[in-house]
């Protein structure tokens, strides 16, 4: 793995990392209304797997900022959207769970649990019917894995033999239900494994997660076929801002703390020989900057107008989506 790719990996992790935390407060102060669900403590899942992938399409659900900035969206439009500003990549129609850019090959924001799954599905039998070469990524949480759709799709991906990577953020809680209460089958990959390659991969580690990623994606483009992979993975906030996250233990809390991904990917960097301290705290400040021009960026924003609620709502010729 090239050392520029681990310096991109620290600055987009650490960009993701804080963005989220000033998310935060701002909700708190009431700058930002509806729904905010955080992925502090997975950002070496979204922001491995988006470098691995490189230009392919993306389908997330609706624990998206990080995803989203890896994938090459500006801190202010992603920030002024969660404001409902004018400004904002859905232009402050759809919030925190609605981001979408079809010019960055990224499809979402899905609020509906597993939503995503079948349409990555269509988007990757429309590349193959296509004879495009590349892949289509879509990611999903643990609870989904319950879900009819999803299992729908992993059949009509293996059975068409479509080129999509399946990616399970296996953080342990759907809500408040940890796996073990909803899940018959512990191990989530294994619930892939008759349908298509399917592996466990440690999510808080940046490299094993690019590496994973980047045979998985040489595996479905020169292939042409589906695989699956289960990243552990943990989040540090409560579900979102509205649950008091009550259900956990300090001790587990504290074992994945301990495995922080940020700061793996910090101390490894630096142990590699990738990177040095004067690195770390250049890039640390760059990112403090980056993101207070972000907020004010969205306080400054004006709303939008009423008009906005009717425009966009689909496209009759949709000349900006990349084929
Ligand atoms: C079809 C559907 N059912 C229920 C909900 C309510 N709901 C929102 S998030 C969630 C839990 C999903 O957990 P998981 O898939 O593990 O993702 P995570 O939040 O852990 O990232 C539920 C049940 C929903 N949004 N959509």
């Amino acid at each position: 793995m090239s050392k520029s790719i681990v310096e991109r990996a620290y600055y987009l992790m650490k960009l993701g990392r804080v963005f989220e935390e000033r998310a935060k407060e701002e909700y708190m102060k009431g700058n930002i209304s509806g729904f905010l669900h955080l992925a502090i403590g997975e950002e070496a899942v979204h922001v491995g797997a988006t470098l691995a992938f490189g230009k392919g399409d993306i389908f997330v659900h609706y624990r998206e900022h990080v995803w989203a900035l890896a994938k090459g969206m500006s801190p202010k439009s992603l920030m002024a959207e969660l404001f409902g500003k004018k400004t904002g990549v859905s232009k402050g129609k759809g919030g925190s769970m609605h981001l979408y850019e079809p010019l960055l090959n990224f499809y979402g924001g899905n609020a509906i649990v597993g939503a995503q799954i079948p349409h990555a599905v269509g988007a990757a039998y429309a590349r193959k019917y296509l004879g495009h070469t590349e892949g289509v990524l879509v990611a999903f949480g643990d609870g989904a894995t319950n879900a009819g759709n999803y299992y729908e799709s992993l059949n009509m991906a293996a059975l068409w033999e479509l080129p999509v990577l399946f990616v399970n953020e296996n953080n342990l809680y759907a809500i408040g239900t940890r796996i073990d209460r909803a899940s018959a089958v512990k191990e989530l990959y294994k619930k892939a494994k008759e349908f298509m390659p399917a592996e466990r991969v440690d999510g808080m580690d940046f490299f094993q997660v690019y590496d994973a990623v980047s045979k998985a994606k040489e595996y479905i483009e020169t292939e042409g076929k589906p695989y699956y992979i289960e990243f552990l993975t943990y989040r540090y906030e409560p579900h979102s801002m509205s649950d008091p996250g009550d259900y956990r233990s300090p001790r587990e809390l504290k074992v994945f703390h301990d495995k922080d991904p940020v700061e793996f990917l910090k101390r490894e960097g630096i142990k590699r020989g990738l990177f040095d301290e004067n690195f770390v705290k250049e890039i640390d400040e760059r990112v403090e900057e980056e993101i207070e021009e972000a907020v004010k960026f969205a306080l400054e924003s004006p709303e939008p107008e009423d008009a906005e609620l009717f425009t966009d709502i689909f496209c009759e010729v949709c000349t900006d989506v990349v084929p």
